[in-house]
């Protein structure tokens, strides 16, 4: 090993190891971005999840819908409908875009992989201009809070991550609703070798511990949303992770329960995309989440 690539080597372990913030005790958060945006937009609470179908001139479409919406709307969200056939450049381009608006986008990708794959995944998004991603727990607690670890101190950025915590769709109920044996590490007694949970509520555990900046919460589940809303508010005292909600329209929620039970931002797509008139859609969504609010 020649000595620069044995100072860059130990230089790269040192970095992984120290976790110390690389950031600017300055730099705002993801969620403060975020709630800036809904000053900035009239109190939406709303995150257009940009899920075109396939097509020629993504880009110039995603960006006229951004200049039809941006007024209505807090967020932009992309996923593999613009991520798989756009390049890096593309997306930065409608990532700018938004940020012209003020306003932040999410990387929906549910990032689920080893740590270093993670970090990597991470990176490059950071580099196309998304501000948040969403992530699932699955991987494991240490693998959660090593790779939110870095999303945060991602330089100059502070990527915030969104964990899946209760999914919106029908068959979501027969893994995130499964019962679960408590995992006991090694060398240690269940104190009650028969306690089990709900795989979701060790999500939402995880979350919390991680320090995620949100968790997703199916809006077809308002029940879900309150008992999750509720042991947040229990943990912590107040809020300091945001509770985004999928599901609203096409797929059956009802925007204002979800927000009422507890759920702090209302993502949504076909509702508004595909709606005869997509800025009144936009709009009464908009006016909607700006004055529909938690009562525990
Ligand atoms: P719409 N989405 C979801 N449910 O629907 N990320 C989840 O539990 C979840 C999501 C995304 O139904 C979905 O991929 F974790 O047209 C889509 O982009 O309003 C959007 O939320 C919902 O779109």
């Amino acid at each position: 090993m020649s000595d620069e690539w044995r100072r860059d080597y130990n230089q790269g372990n040192k970095d992984q190891t120290a976790r110390e913030p690389i950031l600017a005790a300055s730099t705002p958060t993801f969620l403060k971005r975020l709630s800036r945006s809904v000053e900035e937009h009239d109190g939406s609470r709303v995150v257009l999840a940009l899920d075109l179908e396939p097509s020629n001139a993504l880009v110039d479409k995603a960006c006229s819908i951004i200049d039809a919406l941006a007024c209505y709307i807090c967020s932009i969200k992309i996923n593999m409908h613009l991520l798989l056939p756009l390049s890096m450049d593309d997306i930065k381009h409608v990532n700018d875009y938004a940020h012209s608006y003020g306003l932040q986008s999410i990387a929906d990708i549910k990032l689920n992989d080893i740590p270093s794959t993670n970090k990597v995944t991470i990176d490059y998004l950071a580099d196309s201009g998304f501000d948040a991603l969403t992530i699932n727990p699955i991987i494991g607690l240490d693998a959660l809070n090593d790779t939110i670890h870095h999303a945060h101190g991602r330089g100059g950025v502070c990527m915030g991550a969104i964990a899946l915590v209760y999914m919106s769709h029908k068959s979501a109920e027969s893994s995130y609703g499964m019962q679960v044996g408590a995992v006991v590490p090694e060398g240690q007694h269940a104190q009650n070798p028969t306690s089990s949970t709900s795989l979701y509520r060790i999500f939402l555990e995880w979350a919390l511990t991680s320090n995620a900046d949100g968790i997703v919460v199916g809006a077809t589940r308002p029940e879900m949303i309150r008992e999750c809303r509720a042991y947040m508010v229990g943990k912590h005292g107040y809020r300091v992770t945001a509770l985004f909600s999928p599901g609203s329209g096409a797929q059956g929620g009802d925007p204002s329960i979800a927000l009422k039970s507890g759920a702090d931002y209302i993502i949504v797509g076909r509702s508004i995309l595909y709606a005869d008139d997509p800025v009144k859609e936009a709009s009464r969504l908009a006016k909607i989440s700006s004055s529909s609010s938690y009562s525990s």
